[in-house]
């Protein structure tokens, strides 16, 4: 292995990390320097055991051959084609493996850089497509406390983060919320879906009968919401509000950036609830996080609604210089060809029992207040330390790195999800050195 960079404190400041406490990182950094299978390797040969999957996104593991092989290829090939006016194989051939893995009924893949451009992407096309079918009035557009849909105006605007709206102004006009899911009193320990919690999905009525249908443009929500903790939707949540947004002309939309490409054992999150919605957003899993792309799923009836009107007139008004870069579309050919050969959308299915009972294993240890799975996502909730929120479970994330385990941490709750090439060995592993941690942190 050649030797690693050491950086001295000066050398750490040029970069404002993102989504960090650069200082405490500044102060005690946490560098990695390589990955294979399940493992980082810092920068002095420690092995880190991947919980995490990076950040929800290498579903298929680190270092896949046959990605980096397609990359390269496709850079030497052509590094960059424009998207616009033009078009180029990959692209083509990209969108046509995501269709296969769709719910019947969403075959059209438009394709971006990120999750959080998939949300403004989706969001923009349910403004524009009320306004083709003659109902430009729909422009509210309803989210969820404690959602999160990434970082663009649109994606805080919709979402349920209280430190992504009280930093960043008034946001876009006309949204409101539907109230979260997350109930401790009635639902905590449950193992997989809880029970309590599906009349929540009516407060849609509530929201329909204030505003008035006609003035709404769609609702979107994660079907588990990942980075505001982790909270599975209660038995028949999702099913509701698929029916109330029917029943209203209101479109649905599942944004799918965890829980797309196996997360929950099925190909989309869609298929595991048996839940259709008319668009899906979608980003990490597509190429396994090597190449930064996300992707927006649109149902027949939406993409046809746009293709009407003068054939030379552009019929969606939206799009990036690096929307269908052919070197991610590589990336993203190579990571579903992987996903198939290995049959890696039922493993979370196959190891979601014994991943189940390791999670529930902690029930009892110091500070654990509930323990949530679904899938292959499992969410350690701690008792805050009073007066200040989040610096108990930050404490055993330092204390995990330290172990040899990477895991993720948002307020006091710990989530795991790790890559879908887990082994039961490695869940034994993860779930040891956490609850060695859990008992050490103080
Ligand atoms: N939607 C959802 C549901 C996400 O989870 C985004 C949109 C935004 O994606 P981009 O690619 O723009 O970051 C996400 C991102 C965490 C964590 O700790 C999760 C995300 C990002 C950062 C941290 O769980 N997901």
């Amino acid at each position: 292995m050649p030797a690693q960079p050491q950086f001295d404190r000066a050398e750490l400041e040029a970069f404002w990390m993102p989504f960090t406490a650069n200082r405490q990182f500044k102060a005690r950094p946490r560098m990695l320097a390589r990955a294979s299978g399940m493992h980082y390797w810092t920068p002095d040969g420690r092995a880190v055991l991947d919980g995490v999957a990076g950040l929800w996104c290498v579903n298929a593991g680190h270092g896949r051959k046959e990605i980096t092989e397609a990359v390269s290829r496709q850079i030497a090939e052509m590094e960059y084609a424009p998207p616009f006016q033009m078009g180029h194989a990959p692209a083509f051939e990209l969108a046509n493996a995501v269709v296969e893995w769709l719910p019947d009924g969403l075959d059209h893949v438009f394709f971006t850089n990120s999750g959080s451009e998939s949300v403004d992407t989706a969001l923009k096309i349910a403004l524009a497509y009320h306004r083709a079918r003659g109902e430009g009035t729909r422009t509210r557009l309803i989210g969820r406390e404690r959602g999160y849909h990434g970082v663009g105006f649109g994606g805080i605007s919709v979402g349920g983060m209280v430190n992504n709206r009280k930093w960043f102004g008034t946001q876009l006009p006309g949204v409101d919320h539907l109230p979260h899911t997350h109930n401790l009193s009635q639902n905590a320990y449950s193992r997989g879906e809880p029970a309590w919690g599906a009349h929540l999905a009516d407060e849609l009525e509530r929201l329909v009968a204030l505003h008035d249908a006609s003035t709404i443009a769609a609702v979107i929500v994660e079907p588990v919401a990942g980075s505001t903790g982790v909270l599975i939707p209660p038995t028949g949540y999702l099913q509701r509000l698929r029916e109330l947004c029917t029943k209203h002309g209101i479109l649905l939309i599942f944004d799918e950036v965890i829980t797309g490409f196996g997360r929950l054992g099925s190909p989309f999150g869609s298929q595991h609830f048996g839940v259709t919605p008319d668009l899906i957003t979608m980003a990490k899993g597509l190429t396994n996080g090597a190449i930064p792309m996300g992707a927006v799923a649109a149902s027949k009836g939406i993409y046809d609604t746009f293709m009407q009107g003068p054939e030379n007139a552009i019929e969606l008004f939206h799009g990036y210089t690096y929307s269908a870069h052919p070197v991610a579309c590589a990336a993203g050919l190579a990571t579903q060809q992987i996903y198939k050969r290995d049959g890696l959308f039922t493993r979370a299915r196959e190891i979601a029992d014994y991943w189940a009972d390791a999670v529930h294993s902690l029930k009892g240890l110091p500070h654990v207040i509930d323990l949530r799975n679904l899938g292959l996502i499992g969410a350690v909730e701690l008792e805050p330390i009073a007066g200040k929120p989040g610096a108990r479970a930050f404490d055993a994330f330092v204390r995990a790195f330290e172990a040899g385990i990477l895991i993720r941490v948002t307020g006091d709750i710990i989530a795991l999800s790790p890559p879908l090439i887990i082994e039961r060995t490695h869940v034994d592993e993860l779930f040891g050195k956490l609850a060695d941690v859990l008992r050490a942190t103080p």
